[in-house]
């Protein structure tokens, strides 16, 4: 059952924070870069490696891969898709549900403010986020028509504003990713830094989101065929796919690390030795010395013997 709007209890949603979440409007290239994410992360040669959750989700990313590679971008995604991964990062690992959900239910949810089933879930895996993903088509800020520049502007605001006002929301790992780089090189570079492009054209973003890490990727490059289209080509490596969901592991388990109440100390980290060295403990340094003391006493008992004698007398 959804979660109602009005269902927020402080900590309640904290305590619940245990996914990933990818955003983004209708072709802001989601199963792309998912797919080819995924592909990397399988290999899991680069630090962090995952496992899908079953079967049919490992091979509709193998699927979408193997079409990219003979040319052939992915169909429109037709339902939400849930999808579970496991993903190991410096030996730890985190369960990850990452949601590719078609964009028509992001703009019902967010812009048209639209309370059916699907954007009600959708809101729910928003609420639950523990880290998110925000796809952004560089193009679509620069030539897309009102509405569609709408989705990421206004669209993305109502999201990130969403997971801030959220019990727990505000340290919550936002990374902002420019996807299709390969095409769009140049707009960014006419702006500056891929945050400098984001800056100037959806400056509410980083009014409401606060800290928001800015990416640039690629997941395909592109080659133009006779008539001019872009044709996927993966001969060439695919850009800026690890390093945001990098940055929101890094933020998860720092965040995890840290005590649950500020009246609690933090669990004190074991650290194995690296070799079987014993230490020569040295004694501390400090307060009176034992020499000092002894003096003094039989100082004191000298005295009190001599003021006995004088009394006796
Ligand atoms: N140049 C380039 N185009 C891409 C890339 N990823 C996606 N696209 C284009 O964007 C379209 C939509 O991508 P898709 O992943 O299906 O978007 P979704 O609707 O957000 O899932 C594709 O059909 C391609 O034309 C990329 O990495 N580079
Ligand atoms: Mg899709």
């Amino acid at each position: 059952m959804p979660l109602e709007l009005t269902d927020w209890t402080e900590g309640q949603i904290d305590a619940r924070r245990d996914r990933i979440v990818i955003l983004g409007r209708r072709r802001a290239g989601k199963t792309v870069f998912l797919s080819r994410l995924y592909q990397k992360l399988w290999q899991g040669n680069e630090g962090v490696s995952a496992r899908a959750g079953d079967g049919a989700m490992h091979e509709r990313c193998m699927e979408i891969c193997e079409g990219l590679s003979q040319g052939k971008w992915p169909a429109a995604t037709a339902g939400s898709i849930l999808s579970e991964l496991e993903i190991t990062h410096d030996e730890h690992s985190i369960q990850v549900v990452i949601l590719d959900y078609p964009g028509e239910v992001f703009r019902r949810a967010f812009v048209d403010g639209g309370r059916d089933e699907q954007s009600l879930t959708l809101l729910e895996h928003i609420d639950r986020a523990a880290g998110a993903i925000m796809l952004i088509d560089p193009d679509n800020l620069e030539g897309g028509s009102t509405a569609e520049q709408v989705d990421d502007d206004y669209g993305m605001v109502q999201a990130v504003d969403r997971i801030r006002k959220s019990p727990g929301g505000a340290s919550v790992p936002v990374a902002v990713v420019l996807t299709k780089c390969d095409e769009h090189v140049q707009l960014i570079r006419e702006a500056g830094t891929p945050r400098d492009f984001m800056e100037s054209r959806i400056p509410n973003l980083f009014r409401y989101g606060g800290k928001l890490r800015v990416f640039g990727s690629s997941a395909v490059r592109i080659r133009r065929d006779a008539i001019g289209r872009g044709i996927p080509n993966t001969e060439k490596p695919a850009r800026g796919l690890i390093e945001p969901l990098r940055y929101c592991l890094r933020a998860i388990k720092l965040a995890s690390d840290v005590p649950a109440s500020p009246h609690q100390p933090p669990t004190p980290k074991v650290i194995a030795p690296a070799y079987n060295i014993p230490s020569r403990v040295t004694p501390a340094r400090r307060g009176i010395p034992t020499w000092a003391i002894v003096c003094g006493a039989v100082a004191l008992v000298f005295l009190i013997v001599v003021i006995v004698l004088v009394l006796a007398d």
